[in-house]
């Protein structure tokens, strides 16, 4: 009985993908009635039950926080003894086959700081019901297998809620007594749960409307408050394009009269595809030229699009349980990117989405939280929304895509959702959809849904001068990961071309499968050694080692013809000379300058392409390149690399940064490109030391008509010790700090700052009148961004960690969800030195001993210290 004295919680229980049963119990009508207010809500439910199968299980609605103050079965009142609370499960015994169950309920949304179920955000009230928050709201089986068609009627006060909306059409509205109003919303598809939503509150609309392409008119309303209404053009566009291309591309077409989207301020993630109401983060919503970065509003056309690809990838065809959330997320994501491709530019886009996922989802999958994209077990599933569910997931999508080719994966597709609306499905679903809509054998191919950890390639080529021909050998290793020890070989699709560096011809472009764990390729006709091209577009996101040299990484860097690989052979010629001189070994980086100065100077590039080219690895990613991650040696050494790059090609950067200077704001790509390259220049003229480096990034800051260039010229700035960068710092809190979504940058720059005091200076901001715990966006801006800057988070001092872990304690009092997102970061201990994994251990064990820890923070940080 050694721990009866324990104060540490019993570990949360643990769900099984094995474990799935079909519901008891199916609901295929309810009736929502709401009385709406602030402080205390009312809502009654009405369900129509069925059983499901031959079985006596009673009645079972999950319920989380709720007293039933009164249930009725038929219409009759049940006395409390017919009826019992279970884990706050709502458990009746019914006799029949079909029943009506009604339940009442109150609910206090302003109280309701997780921001899940139904909660206040700025006057208004929302819900926000995926993964199990409607359980929150009203007694339900709360599991997305159980699709019912839904009925909404809401009543409130009218001067403080005039807009009443819900999921599907409005069918009825009118006034009440005492200033209140009500109105009825029926939609026709049925659903799960977690896609409910409603919406009440004092709204502008920025009304349109879309034809489809069967000819029905769809009113497409975008809900903001009155004042950030001229905010909402670029979300209406990407709206309409959105429509549009699922049409084009995919054969989809819209199902309602109208599709609505509002924005609110407090959210704990980014958007929510609720059918016929999607409810957004106000940052995936609000965009002008003051305000809104080029890569916002790139955030704010992919999320727009992610969440209306979502009515067919997740609403009309849903999810059987939660273990197959990468079905609709990794397709929705995989949906989204080829949008926002076909937008934009094909090249940069990839570049981008190959970036995030080596940052996010790499060290996920090297980590203690490492899990397959299909989950076998979770204990909270809000924890498994993550880069492995949601980029890794769209990866392999894409792999099955380029393994068929256009045409028969959108045979695939078309099979799929066909075969699947309105139903519940699963991973394997989509995969057989694949194999037979397709025509493919994906028998290995399935291990990417059930093996974690990013696979190794190594990749050999050798030269044989006599028979004229080169040998490619590959192979592969799948590290372990918790709970899977041993792993068998993957199909890995690997895009392949061979470059004679005499005449730069390019031989082939060939699709070899390496699905063995050690295989070769032999190519014939090579008089001369080519050089090797592989995994060209990232067609699979494995980690490739080869043998090739400085000297062949330069030629790609300045001849292969595909972009990607173009990217990558500048990123690995870096990560050569940076990783050996971290090592101590002095690596020759003339080449590195060369390679850049070619590129730059090339002028038929895309300046997006050359932006994202001339990127400097960053010290996240140089320390998954190292056995063990050494911050101040990466920081170091990249420092100096960008200061010779600075200095070296000086007179150039003065150029390109004159030369990208706009007359006057356009969304256009070549004007975005021209920034991002013209914001690249910026920072490698401050990093050479010229003398007039800080003055020349402060006349971008004052001079800018847009935020690119603004918060780019503050973000060079932060990292100095110049006066112009207290200057920009308040200049910029003084023009923003009443518009959150703004203010949010500027402690973001701060807290992202390469500079010395950066650990001091999150401390203090944590402190400031403007941070507050509340809102999900702020803390993400500050303690979120921090925990991302490698060598700030990880001071020796261990304060990094101390401020990250404080945080994470007071914030799961009121938002675990959020607070649990902030803890992977101290979970990489096994990464770096003795002495920061102590004290990174250290801060987890603290956090694990908070009495009353949730469920979310208690298996990240407990699954952290394995
Ligand atoms: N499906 C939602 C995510 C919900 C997260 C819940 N913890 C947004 C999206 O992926 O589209
Ligand atoms: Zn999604």
């Amino acid at each position: 009985m050694a721990d009866m004295h324990s104060t540490t919680a019993a570990a949360p229980a643990v769900i099984r993908r094995a474990d799935y049963q079909a519901p008891d119990w199916l609901v295929p009508d309810i009736a929502l009635d709401f009385d709406l207010d602030l402080a205390l809500t009312r809502v009654r439910a009405t369900l129509s039950v069925a059983r499901n199968g031959d079985h006596d299980r009673p009645l079972r609605l999950d319920g989380d926080g709720l007293v039933p103050l009164a249930v009725r079965v038929d219409g009759r009142p049940l006395d409390e003894a017919e009826w019992h609370l279970e884990a706050g499960a709502l458990i009746i015994a019914l006799p029949g086959g079909e029943h009506e169950v009604e339940t009442l309920v109150e609910l206090a949304p302003e109280s309701n700081s997780k921001l899940m179920g139904l909660y206040a955000s700025g006057g208004l009230l929302c819900t926000q019901c995926e993964a199990e928050g409607f359980r929150r709201i009203t007694f339900f089986p709360d599991r997305p297998d159980v699709l019912s068609r839904y009925s909404v009627t809401m009543a409130a006060d009218k001067a403080r809620f005039p807009i009443l909306l819900a999921n599907g059409d409005p069918v009825e509205q009118g006034d009440l007594d005492g200033g209140r109003h009500w109105a009825r919303w029926n939609d026709p598809f049925p659903k799960p749960c977690y896609l409910f939503a409603l919406v009440a509150g004092d709204l502008a609309c920025n009304a349109d409307s879309f034809v489809t392409m069967s000819g029905r008119t769809v009113q497409l309303g975008i809900w903001v408050k009155q004042a950030d209404l001229p905010r909402t053009a670029h979300a209406m566009q990407a709206l309409k394009n959105s429509m549009a291309w699922d049409e084009r591309v995919y054969g989809r077409e819209y199902d309602l009269d109208v599709f609505n989207i509002v924005a609110v301020a407090d959210f704990n993630f980014g958007a929510m595809e609720n059918k016929g109401l999607n409810i957004f983060n106000s940052r995936y919503i609000l965009a002008d030229p003051e305000t809104a970065t080029d890569i916002d509003y790139d955030g704010v056309e992919g999320v727009v699009a992610h969440e209306y690809f979502h009515n067919w990838s997740g609403n009309r065809v849903t999810c059987r349980d939660w273990f197959q959330l990468s079905l609709k997320e990794g397709f929705t994501v995989f949906r989204d990117q080829n949008f926002s491709a076909d937008m934009g530019s094909h090249a940069v886009k990839r570049i981008e989405d190959v970036r995030i996922l080596r940052a996010g989802q790499f060290q996920e999958d090297s980590g203690p939280l490492a899990h397959p994209v299909r989950p076998e077990t979770y204990m909270e599933i809000s924890n498994f929304y993550t880069a492995t569910i949601y980029n890794k997931g769209a990866e392999l999508i894409r792999m099955m895509a380029l393994m068929l080719g256009p045409e028969r994966f959108r045979a695939g597709t078309d099979l799929y959702f066909d075969r699947h609306d309105g139903q519940a499905a699963t991973c394997e679903d989509f995969v057989l959809a694949m194999e037979e809509g397709g025509g493919i054998d994906l028998t290995q191919f399935r291990l990417w849904y059930e093996q974690a950890g990013t696979p190794h390639v190594r990749a050999l080529l050798s030269h044989d001068p006599v028979a004229q021909s080169v040998e490619l050998t590959l192979e592969q290793m799948v590290p372990p990961t918790p709970g899977q020890p041993d792993k068998q070989p993957m199909a890995i699709p690997l895009r392949t071309a061979l470059f004679d560096p005499a005449t730069g011809a390019h031989h082939g472009d060939e699709l070899l499968m390496l699905d063995e764990a050690r295989q070769s390729f032999t190519f014939a006709g090579f008089a001369s050694a080519p050089v090797l091209s592989i995994n060209r577009g990232f067609s699979a996101p494995v980690i490739v080692e080869t043998n090739r040299s400085q000297d062949d990484l330069a030629f790609l860097s300045a001849h292969d013809d595909d972009p990607f690989a173009r990217y990558e052979a500048m990123q690995q010629l870096m990560v050569n000379v940076l990783i050996g001189r971290i090592g101590g070994r002095l690596v020759e980086d003339d080449a590195v300058v060369a390679a850049i100065r070619h590129i730059v100077a090339d002028p038929t590039l895309d300046p997006a392409f050359v932006a994202e080219a001339i990127r400097l690895p960053s010290e996240a990613y140089l320390g998954d390149q190292m056995q063990q991650v050494d911050p101040d040696a990466i920081h170091a050494a990249r420092d100096s690399l960008q200061r010779k790059i600075g200095a070296d090609l000086e007179s150039l950067w003065r150029d390109v940064h004159a030369g990208t200077k706009a007359n006057g704001f356009s969304l256009s790509s070549a004007a975005k490109g021209a920034r991002k390259l013209r914001n690249a220049a910026l920072h490698f003229l401050v990093a050479s030391g010229a003398q007039d480096g800080p003055a020349i990034a402060f006349d971008q800051f004052s001079e800018a008509d847009n935020m690119t260039e603004r918060q780019a010229a503050l973000g060079t700035l932060a990292n100095g010790a110049s006066a112009q960068r207290v200057a920009a710092l308040d200049i910029f809190y003084n023009r923003y700090s009443a518009d959150a979504l703004t203010l949010d940058k500027w402690f973001q720059t701060q807290a992202f700052a390469f500079h010395p005091d950066t650990v001091d200076l999150v401390e203090e901001l944590g402190r400031h009148k403007d941070f507050t715990l509340s809102n999900p966006n702020r803390v993400r801006s500050l303690y979120g961004a921090f925990a991302g800057n490698q060598w700030a988070f990880h001071h020796r001092s261990g304060k990094g960690y101390r401020l990250v872990a404080d945080c994470i304690i007071a914030l799961d009092k009121r938002n675990p969800q959020t607070a649990a997102r902030l803890v992977p970061p101290l979970g990489r201990w096994k990464r770096f030195d003795d002495a920061r994994a102590a004290l990174m251990r250290g801060e987890l064990q603290r956090i694990l001993a908070e009495p009353g820890l949730s469920k979310d923070v208690t298996e990240q940080a407990s699954k952290s210290l394995d």
